[in-house]
Protein backbone atom coordinates (compact mmCIF):
# COMPACT_ATOMS: atom_id res chain seq x y z
CA UNK A 1 0.00 0.00 0.00
CA UNK A 2 1.17 3.69 -1.05
CA UNK A 3 1.92 5.88 2.19
CA UNK A 4 -0.41 8.67 2.32
CA UNK A 5 2.32 10.91 3.02
CA UNK A 6 3.49 10.54 -0.64
CA UNK A 7 0.32 12.08 -1.72
CA UNK A 8 0.70 14.64 0.35
CA UNK A 9 4.09 15.46 -0.92
CA UNK A 10 3.36 15.07 -4.27
CA UNK A 11 1.09 17.82 -4.32
CA UNK A 12 2.99 20.17 -2.68
CA UNK A 13 5.81 18.97 -5.29
CA UNK A 14 3.19 19.39 -8.40
CA UNK A 15 2.89 23.56 -7.27
CA UNK A 16 6.45 24.07 -7.45
CA UNK A 17 6.67 22.40 -10.62
CA UNK A 18 4.16 24.32 -12.21
CA UNK A 19 4.59 27.40 -10.85
CA UNK A 20 5.43 30.09 -13.49
CA UNK A 21 8.66 32.09 -13.56
CA UNK A 22 8.87 35.47 -13.52
CA UNK A 23 12.37 37.89 -14.59
CA UNK A 24 13.41 39.37 -11.48
CA UNK A 25 12.00 43.28 -11.27
CA UNK A 26 14.72 44.45 -8.94
CA UNK A 27 17.99 43.56 -11.63
CA UNK A 28 18.51 45.20 -14.85
CA UNK A 29 21.98 45.58 -16.44
CA UNK A 30 20.31 45.29 -20.11
CA UNK A 31 22.48 42.43 -20.98
CA UNK A 32 20.10 40.07 -19.66
CA UNK A 33 17.19 39.31 -17.16
CA UNK A 34 17.40 37.03 -14.29
CA UNK A 35 14.71 34.66 -13.36
CA UNK A 36 12.56 35.16 -9.71
CA UNK A 37 12.87 31.47 -9.02
CA UNK A 38 15.83 28.84 -9.72
CA UNK A 39 14.52 26.27 -12.91
CA UNK A 40 15.58 22.96 -10.71
CA UNK A 41 16.31 22.29 -7.45
CA UNK A 42 16.46 19.30 -4.94
CA UNK A 43 12.81 19.54 -4.40
CA UNK A 44 12.21 18.87 -8.30
CA UNK A 45 13.35 15.81 -8.02
CA UNK A 46 11.10 12.91 -8.08
CA UNK A 47 9.72 11.64 -4.96
CA UNK A 48 10.20 8.19 -6.43
CA UNK A 49 14.26 8.64 -6.51
CA UNK A 50 14.13 9.24 -2.65
CA UNK A 51 11.00 7.31 -1.06
CA UNK A 52 10.22 3.77 -0.88
CA UNK A 53 6.53 4.74 -1.02
CA UNK A 54 5.72 1.01 0.47
CA UNK A 55 4.01 1.75 3.71
CA UNK A 56 4.92 -1.99 5.06
CA UNK A 57 8.24 -1.63 4.25
CA UNK A 58 9.04 2.27 4.68
CA UNK A 59 6.28 3.29 8.00
CA UNK A 60 7.59 6.08 8.64
CA UNK A 61 7.73 7.78 5.02
CA UNK A 62 11.88 8.36 5.76
CA UNK A 63 13.96 9.29 2.74
CA UNK A 64 15.93 6.13 1.81
CA UNK A 65 18.14 7.60 -1.29
CA UNK A 66 18.37 11.42 0.54
CA UNK A 67 19.66 14.47 -3.00
CA UNK A 68 21.21 17.25 -1.82
CA UNK A 69 21.61 19.05 -4.54
CA UNK A 70 20.76 20.19 -8.31
CA UNK A 71 23.28 22.40 -10.21
CA UNK A 72 25.50 22.45 -13.20
CA UNK A 73 23.89 21.19 -16.19
CA UNK A 74 24.12 21.06 -19.89
CA UNK A 75 21.42 22.14 -21.86
CA UNK A 76 20.27 21.54 -25.42
CA UNK A 77 16.92 23.20 -27.47
CA UNK A 78 15.46 20.42 -29.65
CA UNK A 79 12.64 20.52 -31.86
CA UNK A 80 10.83 23.10 -29.75
CA UNK A 81 11.39 21.68 -26.49
CA UNK A 82 14.48 22.61 -23.39
CA UNK A 83 16.60 19.77 -22.47
CA UNK A 84 18.35 19.98 -19.49
CA UNK A 85 21.51 17.00 -18.42
CA UNK A 86 21.40 18.53 -14.45
CA UNK A 87 24.02 17.56 -12.24
CA UNK A 88 22.67 15.92 -9.36
CA UNK A 89 24.02 15.32 -5.99
CA UNK A 90 22.72 12.70 -4.15
CA UNK A 91 23.43 12.50 0.04
CA UNK A 92 25.82 10.52 -0.50
CA UNK A 93 28.24 13.12 -2.42
CA UNK A 94 28.57 10.96 -5.21
CA UNK A 95 26.95 13.15 -8.08
CA UNK A 96 24.74 11.33 -11.71
CA UNK A 97 22.91 13.05 -14.38
CA UNK A 98 19.15 13.68 -14.96
CA UNK A 99 17.26 14.84 -17.77
CA UNK A 100 15.00 17.30 -17.11
CA UNK A 101 12.51 18.86 -19.95
CA UNK A 102 10.31 22.13 -20.71
CA UNK A 103 8.71 23.67 -23.18
CA UNK A 104 9.57 27.07 -22.96
CA UNK A 105 13.25 26.92 -21.17
CA UNK A 106 12.30 28.82 -18.00
CA UNK A 107 9.70 26.93 -15.68
CA UNK A 108 7.77 24.16 -15.75
CA UNK A 109 11.36 21.66 -15.58
CA UNK A 110 10.25 17.78 -15.31
CA UNK A 111 12.37 15.13 -14.63
CA UNK A 112 12.55 12.03 -16.56
CA UNK A 113 10.88 8.93 -14.69
CA UNK A 114 14.94 7.66 -14.78
CA UNK A 115 18.32 9.38 -14.39
CA UNK A 116 20.52 8.60 -17.11
CA UNK A 117 22.30 5.46 -16.73
CA UNK A 118 25.88 5.59 -18.11
CA UNK A 119 27.83 2.33 -19.31
CA UNK A 120 29.93 1.50 -16.67
CA UNK A 121 33.17 1.06 -18.69
CA UNK A 122 35.63 2.76 -16.24
CA UNK A 123 35.86 0.75 -12.84
CA UNK A 124 37.67 2.97 -11.28
CA UNK A 125 35.93 6.17 -12.03
CA UNK A 126 33.98 7.47 -8.61
CA UNK A 127 32.38 10.35 -9.31
CA UNK A 128 30.97 12.22 -12.89
CA UNK A 129 29.38 15.42 -12.61
CA UNK A 130 28.85 18.85 -15.15
CA UNK A 131 27.70 17.61 -18.73
CA UNK A 132 28.25 19.49 -21.40
CA UNK A 133 25.72 18.67 -24.34
CA UNK A 134 27.15 19.91 -27.84
CA UNK A 135 24.56 18.40 -30.92
CA UNK A 136 27.38 18.38 -33.21
CA UNK A 137 27.05 18.51 -36.92
CA UNK A 138 28.39 14.97 -37.20
CA UNK A 139 24.72 14.25 -35.99
CA UNK A 140 24.81 13.11 -32.47
CA UNK A 141 24.26 14.77 -29.30
CA UNK A 142 27.58 14.62 -27.50
CA UNK A 143 27.83 14.72 -23.81
CA UNK A 144 31.11 15.56 -22.18
CA UNK A 145 31.61 15.56 -18.47
CA UNK A 146 34.07 15.10 -15.51
CA UNK A 147 35.14 11.54 -14.68
CA UNK A 148 37.08 11.58 -11.29
CA UNK A 149 38.58 8.72 -9.91
CA UNK A 150 41.19 8.37 -6.89
CA UNK A 151 44.51 9.25 -7.43
CA UNK A 152 45.74 5.82 -6.65
CA UNK A 153 49.92 7.23 -6.72
CA UNK A 154 49.35 9.54 -3.43
CA UNK A 155 48.23 8.13 -0.07
CA UNK A 156 46.28 11.28 0.64
CA UNK A 157 43.40 10.03 0.97
CA UNK A 158 41.42 13.26 -0.96
CA UNK A 159 43.95 12.95 -4.15
CA UNK A 160 42.08 12.56 -7.09
CA UNK A 161 42.37 12.58 -10.99
CA UNK A 162 39.97 14.38 -13.06
CA UNK A 163 39.71 13.47 -16.86
CA UNK A 164 36.78 14.51 -19.35
CA UNK A 165 34.76 11.24 -19.82
CA UNK A 166 32.50 11.46 -23.74
CA UNK A 167 29.59 10.11 -23.81
CA UNK A 168 26.87 10.10 -27.17
CA UNK A 169 23.16 9.50 -28.29
CA UNK A 170 21.00 10.62 -30.35
CA UNK A 171 17.72 10.66 -27.90
CA UNK A 172 19.16 11.13 -24.64
CA UNK A 173 18.03 8.03 -23.66
CA UNK A 174 20.22 5.38 -24.96
CA UNK A 175 23.90 6.76 -23.91
CA UNK A 176 26.74 5.50 -26.01
CA UNK A 177 30.03 5.75 -23.77
CA UNK A 178 33.89 6.56 -25.54
CA UNK A 179 37.12 5.77 -24.17
CA UNK A 180 38.00 9.44 -21.81
CA UNK A 181 39.80 12.09 -23.97
CA UNK A 182 43.67 11.95 -23.78
CA UNK A 183 45.43 15.19 -24.26
CA UNK A 184 49.08 14.19 -23.81
CA UNK A 185 50.93 17.38 -22.20
CA UNK A 186 47.65 18.04 -19.21
CA UNK A 187 47.96 15.66 -16.80
CA UNK A 188 44.63 16.62 -15.90
CA UNK A 189 41.32 17.45 -17.64
CA UNK A 190 38.21 19.20 -16.16
CA UNK A 191 35.32 21.60 -18.13
CA UNK A 192 35.97 20.51 -21.78
CA UNK A 193 33.56 21.34 -23.98
CA UNK A 194 33.40 20.13 -27.95
CA UNK A 195 33.15 22.82 -30.46
CA UNK A 196 30.06 21.90 -32.63
CA UNK A 197 31.21 22.08 -35.86
CA UNK A 198 34.58 20.22 -37.23
CA UNK A 199 37.45 22.30 -37.71
CA UNK A 200 40.06 21.79 -40.44
CA UNK A 201 37.80 18.23 -40.41
CA UNK A 202 38.27 17.52 -37.18
CA UNK A 203 36.75 17.30 -33.86
CA UNK A 204 37.59 20.41 -31.78
CA UNK A 205 37.34 20.45 -27.77
CA UNK A 206 38.18 23.44 -25.51
CA UNK A 207 40.28 22.01 -22.53
CA UNK A 208 41.41 23.24 -19.24
CA UNK A 209 44.67 21.99 -19.31
CA UNK A 210 45.21 21.09 -14.74
CA UNK A 211 48.41 20.07 -13.31
CA UNK A 212 46.62 18.90 -9.87
CA UNK A 213 42.76 18.12 -9.14
CA UNK A 214 41.98 21.64 -7.82
CA UNK A 215 44.79 23.68 -8.79
CA UNK A 216 45.61 24.60 -12.54
CA UNK A 217 48.80 25.04 -11.57
CA UNK A 218 50.75 25.88 -14.71
CA UNK A 219 47.93 25.45 -16.85
CA UNK A 220 47.56 28.99 -18.26
CA UNK A 221 43.84 29.10 -18.99
CA UNK A 222 41.06 27.53 -21.42
CA UNK A 223 43.00 25.58 -24.21
CA UNK A 224 41.92 24.32 -27.71
CA UNK A 225 42.69 21.15 -29.12
CA UNK A 226 41.93 18.98 -32.40
CA UNK A 227 41.52 15.56 -33.04
CA UNK A 228 41.12 12.99 -35.63
CA UNK A 229 38.64 10.49 -34.31
CA UNK A 230 36.48 10.88 -31.16
CA UNK A 231 35.99 7.00 -30.77
CA UNK A 232 39.72 7.56 -29.38
CA UNK A 233 39.95 11.23 -28.83
CA UNK A 234 43.57 12.22 -28.43
CA UNK A 235 44.93 16.13 -28.48
CA UNK A 236 48.40 16.23 -28.78
CA UNK A 237 48.84 20.02 -29.16
CA UNK A 238 46.61 22.67 -27.11
CA UNK A 239 46.39 26.28 -28.04
CA UNK A 240 45.72 28.62 -25.30
CA UNK A 241 42.73 30.72 -25.64
CA UNK A 242 41.25 32.65 -23.03
CA UNK A 243 43.83 33.41 -20.26
CA UNK A 244 44.17 33.40 -16.75
CA UNK A 245 45.13 36.94 -16.00
CA UNK A 246 46.47 38.68 -12.95
CA UNK A 247 43.65 40.40 -10.89
CA UNK A 248 41.08 39.82 -12.72
CA UNK A 249 38.20 37.57 -12.28
CA UNK A 250 39.93 34.87 -13.79
CA UNK A 251 43.43 35.07 -11.86
CA UNK A 252 43.31 31.63 -10.21
CA UNK A 253 41.37 29.43 -12.62
CA UNK A 254 38.88 29.73 -15.17
CA UNK A 255 37.28 27.42 -17.97
CA UNK A 256 34.97 26.66 -20.35
CA UNK A 257 31.25 26.59 -19.75
CA UNK A 258 28.36 26.42 -22.12
CA UNK A 259 28.72 25.49 -26.06
CA UNK A 260 29.78 28.49 -27.52
CA UNK A 261 26.98 30.36 -29.41
CA UNK A 262 27.51 30.83 -33.48
CA UNK A 263 26.95 34.84 -34.47
CA UNK A 264 27.51 35.97 -36.97
CA UNK A 265 30.33 38.43 -35.64
CA UNK A 266 32.05 35.31 -33.75
CA UNK A 267 31.80 32.49 -31.41
CA UNK A 268 30.44 33.80 -28.25
CA UNK A 269 31.47 31.38 -25.12
CA UNK A 270 30.07 31.80 -21.93
CA UNK A 271 32.43 30.53 -19.20
CA UNK A 272 33.92 31.09 -15.63
CA UNK A 273 36.34 32.51 -13.69
CA UNK A 274 37.79 32.08 -10.12
CA UNK A 275 39.80 34.30 -7.96
CA UNK A 276 40.51 34.47 -4.32
CA UNK A 277 39.44 36.03 -1.49
CA UNK A 278 39.28 36.13 2.09
CA UNK A 279 36.29 34.17 1.97
CA UNK A 280 37.41 31.52 0.00
CA UNK A 281 37.25 31.04 -3.86
CA UNK A 282 34.76 33.98 -5.61
CA UNK A 283 33.23 32.01 -9.07
CA UNK A 284 31.46 34.12 -11.69
CA UNK A 285 30.70 33.80 -15.10
CA UNK A 286 32.19 35.98 -18.23
CA UNK A 287 31.62 35.81 -21.55
CA UNK A 288 34.25 36.50 -24.28
CA UNK A 289 33.79 35.92 -28.54
CA UNK A 290 36.38 33.87 -30.80
CA UNK A 291 36.89 34.45 -34.48
CA UNK A 292 34.26 32.10 -36.41
CA UNK A 293 36.88 30.64 -38.86
CA UNK A 294 39.43 29.90 -35.90
CA UNK A 295 37.54 29.21 -33.11
CA UNK A 296 40.61 29.19 -30.63
CA UNK A 297 41.26 32.96 -31.69
CA UNK A 298 39.96 35.66 -28.67
CA UNK A 299 38.80 38.89 -30.84
CA UNK A 300 36.81 40.18 -28.02
CA UNK A 301 37.17 40.34 -24.50
CA UNK A 302 34.61 42.42 -22.32
CA UNK A 303 36.03 43.62 -19.02
CA UNK A 304 34.96 41.66 -15.53
CA UNK A 305 32.08 39.35 -15.04
CA UNK A 306 28.81 38.74 -16.81
CA UNK A 307 27.00 37.33 -14.04
CA UNK A 308 28.02 37.40 -10.47
CA UNK A 309 26.75 35.55 -7.55
CA UNK A 310 23.42 37.83 -6.04
CA UNK A 311 21.51 37.96 -2.99
CA UNK A 312 20.35 34.50 -2.12
CA UNK A 313 22.42 32.47 -5.29
CA UNK A 314 26.06 33.60 -2.67
CA UNK A 315 24.45 31.18 -0.04
CA UNK A 316 24.63 27.43 -0.56
CA UNK A 317 27.01 24.19 -0.12
CA UNK A 318 29.68 25.92 -1.83
CA UNK A 319 29.38 29.74 -1.46
CA UNK A 320 29.80 32.52 -3.68
CA UNK A 321 29.68 30.68 -6.50
CA UNK A 322 28.13 31.03 -9.52
CA UNK A 323 28.79 28.03 -12.34
CA UNK A 324 27.09 27.42 -16.32
CA UNK A 325 27.79 24.63 -18.23
CA UNK A 326 24.79 25.12 -20.68
CA UNK A 327 23.28 28.07 -22.28
CA UNK A 328 20.91 27.84 -25.95
CA UNK A 329 19.79 29.71 -28.23
CA UNK A 330 16.52 29.14 -29.99
CA UNK A 331 15.21 29.89 -33.56
CA UNK A 332 13.62 33.38 -32.40
CA UNK A 333 17.41 34.20 -31.32
CA UNK A 334 16.54 34.36 -27.69
CA UNK A 335 19.19 32.68 -25.42
CA UNK A 336 19.03 31.00 -21.49
CA UNK A 337 21.68 30.72 -19.64
CA UNK A 338 21.72 28.27 -17.06
CA UNK A 339 23.65 28.17 -14.29
CA UNK A 340 23.85 27.10 -10.88
CA UNK A 341 24.42 29.34 -7.58
CA UNK A 342 26.63 27.81 -5.06
CA UNK A 343 26.79 24.24 -6.26
CA UNK A 344 22.94 24.27 -4.80
CA UNK A 345 20.39 25.00 -7.29
CA UNK A 346 20.12 25.82 -11.05
CA UNK A 347 18.79 29.38 -12.16
CA UNK A 348 18.15 30.92 -15.45
CA UNK A 349 19.29 33.98 -17.58
CA UNK A 350 17.71 35.41 -20.49
CA UNK A 351 18.69 37.56 -23.36
CA UNK A 352 19.46 37.35 -27.14
CA UNK A 353 22.02 36.84 -29.58
CA UNK A 354 21.76 40.58 -30.85
CA UNK A 355 21.95 41.91 -26.98
CA UNK A 356 24.83 39.39 -26.08
CA UNK A 357 26.72 39.92 -29.09
CA UNK A 358 26.67 43.96 -28.75
CA UNK A 359 27.53 43.28 -24.74
CA UNK A 360 30.62 41.32 -26.05
CA UNK A 361 31.93 43.54 -28.65
CA UNK A 362 30.96 46.84 -27.58
CA UNK A 363 32.26 46.59 -23.60
CA UNK A 364 35.48 47.89 -22.88
CA UNK A 365 37.86 45.54 -22.41
CA UNK A 366 40.08 45.12 -18.87
CA UNK A 367 42.73 47.64 -19.37
CA UNK A 368 44.21 45.35 -16.08
CA UNK A 369 45.48 48.76 -14.01
CA UNK A 370 43.12 50.87 -11.60
CA UNK A 371 44.29 54.07 -13.24
CA UNK A 372 43.73 52.93 -16.81
CA UNK A 373 40.62 51.52 -15.37
CA UNK A 374 39.29 55.03 -13.84
CA UNK A 375 41.02 56.59 -17.09
CA UNK A 376 38.41 53.86 -18.91
CA UNK A 377 35.23 55.60 -16.69
CA UNK A 378 36.07 59.08 -17.10
CA UNK A 379 35.85 59.28 -20.27
CA UNK A 380 32.41 57.36 -20.41
CA UNK A 381 30.86 60.34 -17.89
CA UNK A 382 32.66 62.71 -20.01
CA UNK A 383 30.93 61.90 -23.09
CA UNK A 384 27.75 60.97 -21.04
CA UNK A 385 28.48 64.63 -19.71
CA UNK A 386 28.80 66.58 -22.89
CA UNK A 387 25.09 64.65 -24.26
CA UNK A 388 22.93 65.81 -21.08
CA UNK A 389 24.94 69.38 -21.65
CA UNK A 390 23.37 69.49 -25.43
CA UNK A 391 19.54 68.14 -23.82
O1 LIG B 1 32.70 24.36 -6.64
C1 LIG B 1 32.72 25.22 -7.75
C2 LIG B 1 33.01 24.44 -9.03
O2 LIG B 1 34.29 23.87 -8.92
C3 LIG B 1 34.76 23.18 -10.05
O3 LIG B 1 35.13 24.08 -11.06
P1 LIG B 1 36.69 24.27 -11.40
O4 LIG B 1 37.14 23.00 -12.01
O5 LIG B 1 36.84 25.43 -12.31
O6 LIG B 1 37.32 24.53 -10.06
C4 LIG B 1 33.79 22.19 -10.64
O7 LIG B 1 33.95 21.01 -9.93
C5 LIG B 1 32.34 22.59 -10.55
O8 LIG B 1 31.55 21.44 -10.59
C6 LIG B 1 31.99 23.37 -9.29
O9 LIG B 1 30.73 23.96 -9.47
Amino acid sequence: MVHEKFYELKEKQEALLSRKNKPDENFYNGIYSRYQYPVLTREHIPLTWQYDLDKETNPFFEERLGVNAVMNSGALYLNGRYYLVARIEGNDRKSFFGVAESDNGVDGFRFWDYPVVLPDTCPEETNVYDMRLTKHEDGYIYGVFCSESKDTESPDLSAAVAAAGIVRTRDLKTWERLPNLVTLNSPQQRNVVLHPEFVDGKYAFYTRPMDDFIDTGSGGGIGFGLCDDITHAVIDEEKMTSLRKYHTITEVKNGAGAVPIKTDRGWIHIAHGVRNTAAGLRYVIYAFATDLNDPAKVIAEPSGLLIGPRGWERVGDVSNVVFTNGAVANEKGEVYIYYAASDTRLHVAKTDVERLADYVFATPSDPLRSPDCVKQRCALIEKNLKLLERR
